[in-house]
């Protein structure tokens, strides 16, 4: 390879949008008419568009020179508005030019982009035609940033992978960065953005903080994005200084009405709020006997008359549920918390209410299957809530792409017999009642220079919004999409397989069959199976947690039919679920014949060879890719290798100890160096640290808690 041909380093700022330039010379000269543009409609978001396709066209091209504004007959292309279509959809086609038409100035937007990415990835202008709109009206992220930092959690929640990209001390201070950020996002045709940690600081509705969240709210809505804050319950004590928050108090309606005035006279687009209530330590109307209805009402009701939304979340565990449940089992299990929690306030909800449910029921641990409350609520606007964070798949250290992940659980259907029920149209309203929900994501973006810390983590915010436009999507489509958006077609076949067998890959030596919560318990990004021994179901006989109607706590059943009676059936049980339903003996024998426990071993170690042998194939990558950009993956491939096999060591040492069963191979025996130590060296003062922090909190809300507990 020539010193020319070797691509130019990149720091991956650009992310998806790179607009490289068409080196094909005939490609390039059809390319250049279409910067000439005729466009007769205007707005902020179509000004945006405009200016991301000149930004585009200066990189296909080459050259920097301004768009030519043209005639509708001599234009290159031409943007258009038609109230026809759907006000976010778009249509795409040419007829001697092309013609970019969007439902409103957003639709244009998007429209802009999916043409901008249909030519990144070397359509023919003249082929372009496409018709489309999104399912699911509000397609949202989640950043859990801290705008005061933590000490244990760092400016963002569990520390996964950096520092927040927003500047807390003033959030008004001119930053390109949140501009490009919000181009990222309209890119893939994201409409809201929650900026603040669900584990929200009442200081979030300080007056001072309304300049700053004005200004960034006005960078963001030039490119569609609406705003949103996650605020906590017990704000109206803890900023407004009233004695109480209980939501049928006067004086707190009186408070949230005028807390939202005074925030939609600075933003008059504001999307809402977002509440995690009763749950982890946070104050909700269970404080004061309340409910859920009731405390969902008190803040929903202010914003209704300016068109918010509420985002009320049913994480919620640790509370007790054993008068609600068929059975005493099924309330020690958190899996079945939310559902018994929330299903029977199916329909009760105010109309602005939206429930967000988290994809799963314990937490994100890796294969959790979909959360049986989608099927339980046909009645209520739901929200999906996705984790990119990768708090259980290590941080930005591991490669575990989850498009694989997302589109089963969007595609999972809860009305199996009829076919009607997949969970994409739960949230996109299409059945039940038919009431638009949503689907959102805990981002993953951070400082780093690149946005995600590891640069191919950014294919999980890709993927998260690719989906939530349109959840027919296959993931294969959307790794080969990002990959040959990010890298040259040489590279792009094998980055795409990489991500695509990267999620399965980290299971096996991270939770194993679906086994979960081996995590050290404040950061997850360390193995500590002692510590959640009971949690993941490890006893001396075996292991796994028996979800089963029959002998277990019977969290199968709240699945329908179909479902129900396969998760139920360790011979039916899709295997990346096994251990999640199931308690099974070590020698339990699966269909291979190996035993469980052996089998376990070996995947373990099959995944860290997996990791390495992902490590080879990059390095086979060098000279396809940009230096900085493939080192960056390489040392990042080569980190997860030595801590896929830090992982791979304590877990087999620790099944070892528990189950007393040898490895057939002789790998590794009880002379091996004990793990205990190398865990619980390092993070014994960080629970400490942690706990104090839940002390502070429950001090400051001083209110009463039965949920403390099961938080740490
Ligand atoms: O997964 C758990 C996390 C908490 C998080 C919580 C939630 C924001 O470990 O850090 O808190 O979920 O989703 O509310």
């Amino acid at each position: 390879m020539s010193f020319q041909e070797f691509p130019s380093d990149e720091s991956g700022y650009e992310a998806w949008l790179r607009y490289p330039l068409v080196e094909d010379a005939g490609r390039r000269a059809a390319m250049a008419s279409l910067r000439c543009v005729s466009c007769r409609v205007d707005g902020p978001c179509v000004a945006s568009a405009l200016s991301e396709w000149a930004r585009a066209m200066d990189g296909f091209l080459g050259e920097t020179a301004a768009l030519l504004p043209g005639g509708e007959d001599e234009a290159g292309v031409r943007f258009a508005v038609d109230t026809v279509l759907q006000e976010e959809g778009y249509r795409l086609f040419h007829d001697g030019s092309l013609n970019i038409v969007g439902g409103s100035g957003r639709g244009l937007l998007y429209g802009t982009c999916a043409a901008l990415r249909a030519l990144s990835l070397g359509t023919d202008p003249a082929s372009l035609e496409e018709e489309s709109s999104p399912a699911i009206p509000l397609r949202m992220l989640n950043h859990w940033d801290n705008p005061v930092e933590d000490p244990v959690m760092g400016s963002i929640e569990r520390v996964w992978g950096g520092k927040t990209i927003f500047d807390w001390t003033d959030l008004s201070r001119p930053n390109p960065r949140y501009r490009d950020y919000a181009r990222m996002l309209a890119s893939l045709g994201l409409n809201g953005l929650c900026i603040n940690n669900v584990n929200a600081t009442p200081e979030i509705l300080s007056p001072s903080m309304l300049p700053g969240l004005q200004a960034l709210a006005g960078i963001f809505r030039a490119w569609g994005v609406r705003f949103y804050l996650s605020v906590d319950f017990a704000s109206p004590v803890d900023l407004g200084g009233l004695p109480t928050a209980d939501p049928l108090d006067d004086r707190v309606l009186q408070w949230w009405r005028d807390k939202v005035a005074e925030i939609y006279a600075a933003i008059p687009d504001f999307g809402g709020f977002v509440v995690k209530a009763d749950s982890e330590g946070r104050p909700g109307p269970g404080d004061y006997g309340r409910s859920h209805i009731e405390g969902s009402r008190c803040i929903a009701r202010a914003l209704a008359p300016f068109g918010g939304t509420l985002f009320w979340r049913a994480f919620v565990y640790g509370r007790d549920i054993s008068k609600r449940t068929p059975h005493e089992r099924a309330a020690q299990d958190r899996a079945n918390h939310a559902s018994y929690e929330f299903m029977q306030l199916d329909g009760q909800f105010d109309d602005n209410v939206i429930l967000q449910i988290k994809r799963s029921a314990t937490d994100f641990q890796i294969w959790e299957p979909p959360h049986a409350l989608f099927g339980k609520m046909p009645r209520t606007r739901l929200c999906l809530e996705f984790d990119l964070a990768h708090e259980y798949t290590g941080y930005d250290v591991h490669l575990a792409w989850e498009g694989p992940y997302l589109a089963h659980v969007l595609n999972f259907d809860m009305a199996p017999e009829s076919g009607g029920g997949r969970i994409a149209d739960i949230v996109a309203g299409r059945t039940g009642r038919g009431l638009p929900g949503a689907v959102t994501a805990v981002a993953n973006t951070n400082s780093a220079r690149n946005w995600f810390g590891h640069l191919l983590s950014g294919a999980g915010l890709y993927a998260h919004g690719r989906l939530a436009w349109d959840s027919a999507l296959t993931p294969e489509t959307i790794s080969r999409e990002y990959a040959h958006l990010l890298f040259r077609k040489k590279a792009a076949e094998t980055v795409a397989s990489l991500l695509d067998r990267s999620y399965d890959t980290c299971a096996r030596y991270m939770s194993p069959y679906g086994l979960g919560f081996l995590y050290e318990n404040v950061h997850h990004f360390d193995p500590d199976p002692w510590s959640n021994r009971a949690t993941a179901g490890i006893t001396e006989d075996g292991l796994g947690r028996d979800r089963t109607q029959k002998t277990g706590s019977g969290y199968t059943a709240l699945f329908p039919r179909g479902h129900a009676d396969i998760f139920a059936d360790p011979a039916r049980c899709p295997a990346r679920h096994l251990l999640y339903f199931h308690h099974l003996p070590w020698h339990h024998s699966m269909p291979d014949e190996r035993t469980l426990i052996q089998s376990i071993y070996d995947g373990c170690y099959a995944g860290v060879e997996e990791v390495r042998a992902f490590r080879e194939t990059w390095r086979g990558l060098h000279g396809l890719i940009d230096l900085e950009r493939w080192a960056h993956v390489y040392e990042k491939l080569a980190l997860q290798a030595d801590h896929a096999e830090r992982w791979r060591d304590l877990l087999c040492r620790f099944f070892l100890e528990v189950s007393g069963v040898p490895d057939e191979h002789g790998r590794f025996d009880h002379s091996s160096p004990s793990p205990h130590a190398r865990v619980r060296s390092g993070f014994g003062q960080a629970v400490e640290d942690y706990r104090a922090r839940v002390q502070r909190m429950r001090a400051r809300i001083g209110a009463r808690r039965d949920d403390g507990a099961a938080y740490l």
